[in-house]
C-alpha cells in the first residue's frame, strides 16, 4: 500500500536517493592484485598506535569481494545512485606509469553491476588516499603529483567515461590541508602552513586541469567537486565577531568553493597570505586554466557547523602559523551534540549552505553528498530479530532534509541527498569506532551484512520520494 498521501516533504522528481563511500574505507584488499601502497597503508605500517583500536585499512569492509551483494542490497534500500572513489594506487600503483589491469577488471564489473541494478554510479577521483610513491617525492607540495594527477583522471575517463557521467575531482580536499599539514590527523603529519597553502593551491589547480581535460576530451557527463562546506557562524553580532567568521569561511570554505564555482580566490583570504607571507609558486598560465575550469555540478558535505568569536587572547608569535591567529573557535552554550563523534548538530547549516549557494554561487546544480551520524556502539541497538534500531539516524536524516526540502521550495538547485554511509566502514583514525552506515558490518563474522532500521526507512523514503 502506496503512503503517497501521507508524505508531507515530497521531493522532486528524480530526485538522488543514495550514499557515498570511498575506496580506501571499504574496498578492503589493500595488498593484493597489484594494488600499489598508499598513505594510510603506510601511515598504519609505521604507527598502528594511531588507529582506534590498532584497526588497519588492510580488509576495511571488504567491497573488493563483495562488490555484487553490496550493490544488491543498495538497490533493496531503494538507492538510485551511489558515491564511490577509484583508488588511485590501485589503478596506477606507483601514482605513474603502468595501470594495473586487475583493477580495470574490478572497476568495469563494479561500474556495470551497478548500472544494471538501476544504480547510477558517481565516481570520485580522489579521496584523501594518495599513492606512496607520490608522497615520497612530496604528495601535494610538488607540482609533479598535479600532472600525475591529470594523467590519472584521463585514464580513468578514457577507461570508465562511456559509463560513468558524473564525475568528482577531489572529496574534501581542504580535509588533507588540515590533516596533513596543520592538525596532524592524515600522514604526513606536518606542522607547516606554508605546504598546507601549496597543498591546497596544487589541489585546486589539479581540479581545474581534470575538468579542462574532460571537456578536451569530449566526455558528455558532468564534472564537479565535493567540498565539506561547514558554515561559519559568529558568537554574535559584534563586529570583530563577525570579522572572526567572515576570515574563518574564507580559510575553510570559500578557498575551495569560490575557485571550484567561480575560478578565483577569495580576497580576504590572499591578502592574509600576502601579508603573512605565505603565498603558494603559482605558474604562467595556471590562474587562467582555474579562471576556466569551474565545476557542473558540487557535492555538498554536510556535517557540523564551525562557531566563531574573535580572539581571546594575543597569538604567540612563536607559535607555527595557524588560520585561527584570526579567530577562537566558539563553544556555544547548549549546543547539541553527537558525543561520539565530538560534532555539533546544527540541521538549519544544511538549509544555509544551500541557500548560500543560490545567492551566492549563481545557484549551480547540487546535492547533498554526504551528511550522516556516526555512532560507537550500536551493538547494543540490535533487537531479538537482529536489526539495529538506530531511530536517531532516522531522525537525524529527517531533520536535514526537512531544510532541503525547504531550501528547494526557495529555488535551490540541490538534486540529491546521499547519507555518509551505506555500510559501516573504515573511518581513517577513527577506523571502525563510530558506524555510519544503513547497513552494519559484523567485522567478527567475515564482514556479514545486516540492514538497519534505518536502510529498511529509507527504501520507503526513496519510493514515496519523500516522507
Ligand atoms: C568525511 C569524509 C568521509 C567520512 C566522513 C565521516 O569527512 O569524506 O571519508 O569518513 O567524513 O567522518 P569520520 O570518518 O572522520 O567520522
Amino acid at each position: 500500500m502506496s503512503n503517497i498521501n501521507k508524505v508531507k516533504y515530497r521531493f522532486p522528481e528524480g530526485f538522488w536517493w543514495g550514499s557515498a563511500a570511498s575506496a580506501t574505507q571499504t574496498e578492503g584488499a589493500a595488498d593484493v592484485e597489484g594494488k600499489g601502497k598508499n598513505i594510510w597503508d603506510h601511515w598504519y605500517e609505521v604507527e598502528p598506535n594511531r588507529f582506534f583500536n590498532g584497526v588497519g585499512p588492510e580488509k576495511t569492509s571488504q567491497f573488493y569481494y563483495k562488490y555484487k551483494e553490496d550493490i544488491q542490497l543498495m538497490k533493496e534500500i531503494g538507492h538510485n545512485s551511489f558515491r564511490m572513489s577509484i583508488s588511485w594506487s590501485r589503478l596506477i600503483p606507483n601514482g605513474v606509469g603502468e595501470v594495473n589491469p586487475k583493477a580495470v577488471e574490478f572497476y568495469n564489473n563494479v561500474i556495470n553491476e551497478f548500472i544494471e541494478n538501476g544504480v547510477e554510479p558517481f565516481v570520485g577521483l580522489f579521496h584523501f588516499d594518495m599513492p606512496m610513491e607520490l608522497q615520497k617525492i612530496g604528495g601535494w607540495v610538488n607540482r609533479e603529483v598535479v600532472d600525475a594527477y591529470e594523467a590519472y583522471a584521463k585514464t580513468c575517463f578514457e577507461l570508465f567515461g562511456d559509463r560513468v557521467k558524473k564525475w568528482f575531482t577531489h572529496n574534501e580536499p581542504i580535509v588533507p590541508v588540515e590533516g596533513g599539514y596543520l592538525y596532524d590527523f592524515h600522514y604526513p603529519n606536518e606542522i607547516d602552513f606554508g605546504k598546507a597553502v601549496q597543498v591546497g593551491y596544487h589541489t585546486i589547480l589539479s581540479s581545474a586541469r581534470a575538468i579542462k581535460a574532460y571537456k578536451e576530451m569530449g566526455q558528455d557527463g558532468k564534472i564537479g567537486i565535493v567540498l565539506n562546506l561547514t558554515p561559519s557562524y559568529p558568537r554574535s553580532e559584534n563586529p570583530a565577531d563577525l570579522k572572526a567568521s567572515v576570515l574563518a569561511d574564507a580559510f575553510f570554505n570559500r578557498s575551495f568553493l569560490d575557485p571550484s564555482v567561480k575560478g578565483e580566490f577569495p580576497q580576504e583570504l590572499v591578502q592574509i597570505l600576502k601579508e603573512e607571507g605565505f603565498m603558494p609558486v603559482i605558474e604562467d598560465g595556471d590562474l587562467d586554466i582555474i579562471k576556466n575550469n569551474t565545476v557542473d555540478i558540487l557535492g555538498v558535505n554536510y556535517y557540523q557547523p564551525r562557531r566563531v568569536k574573535a580572539k581571546e587572547n594575543l597569538p604567540n608569535p612563536e607559535a607555527p602559523f595557524m588560520p585561527d591567529r584570526y579567530f577562537d573557535n566558539y563553544v556555544m552554550p547548549g549546543r547539541k551534540m553527537n558525543p561520539h563523534r565530538g560534532w555539533e548538530i546544527y540541521e538549519k547549516g544544511i538549509y544555509d549552505i544551500l541557500i548560500n549557494l543560490k545567492e551566492n554561487y549563481g545557484n549551480i546544480e547540487c546535492f547533498i553528498s554526504e551528511n550522516g551520524m556516526g555512532v560507537e556502539g550500536e551493538e547494543k541497538f540490535r533487537d531479538e530479530t537482529g536489526i539495529i534500531q538506530d531511530d536517531y539516524r532516522i531522525e537525524f536524516i529527517q531533520d536535514h532534509l526537512k531544510w532541503v526540502h525547504k531550501a528547494i521550495e526557495e529555488g535551490s538547485k540541490a538534486k540529491g541527498y546521499h547519507l555518509w554511509t551505506f555500510m559501516d566502514n573504515w573511518s581513517w583514525t577513527n577506523a571502525y569506532k563510530n558506524r555510519y552506515g544503513f547497513v552494519s558490518v559484523n567485522l567478527d563474522k567475515d564482514g556479514e551484512r545486516t540492514i538497519k532500521k534505518s536502510g529498511q526507512w529509507f527504501k520507503k523514503l526513496s519510493e514515496n520520494n519523500g516522507f
